[in-house]
């Protein structure tokens, strides 16, 4: 059994899809453990970012995940690190293809609906990261 950390990012709550995303990973069959509405500060950003802090885009990143509420969870099952990440689809929406969640809920790269681990090892330091 794989637990996975999934956030709705500010563009999915601003526009209402909070519902729509949790209900897909339960039609899917998946177990929400934990949940939480939060507004990320920057140091949580920079923590869970750390990989990125030093990317061009990330000054326009930290901006936008800190800059309105988001719902954080912990979604657990059978292989649930990659069932979710296949779920969400590729970082670029515009991109994502269809039936996945960035590729119907979105078209830009950077306001992209939601995060989700990508592996077993992150999600661990992820839900440490968001004391969930
Ligand atoms: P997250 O981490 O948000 O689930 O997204 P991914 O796992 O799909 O993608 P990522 O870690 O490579 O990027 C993190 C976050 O940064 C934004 N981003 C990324 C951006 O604005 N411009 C870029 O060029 C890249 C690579 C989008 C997601």
């Amino acid at each position: 059994m794989e637990q996975t950390l999934v956030f709705i990012k500010p563009d999915g709550v601003e526009r209402g899809w909070v519902g729509e995303v949790i209900r897909r990973f339960e039609n899917k069959g998946l177990k929400l453990i934990k949940l939480q509405m939060l507004t990320m500060s920057g140091d949580l950003a920079d923590k869970h970012y750390a990989e990125h802090v030093e990317r061009p885009f990330y000054p326009g990143l930290k901006a936008f995940v800190t800059g309105g509420p988001i719902v954080a969870m912990v979604i657990e099952g059978e292989r649930a690190v990659s069932i979710v990440r296949k779920m969400v689809g590729v970082t670029d929406s515009a991109e994502a293809e269809a039936g996945t969640i960035r590729g119907d809920l979105s078209t830009s790269k950077g306001e992209n609906i939601i995060h989700a681990s990508d592996s077993v090892e992150s999600a661990q330091r992820e839900i440490a990261n968001f004391s969930l």
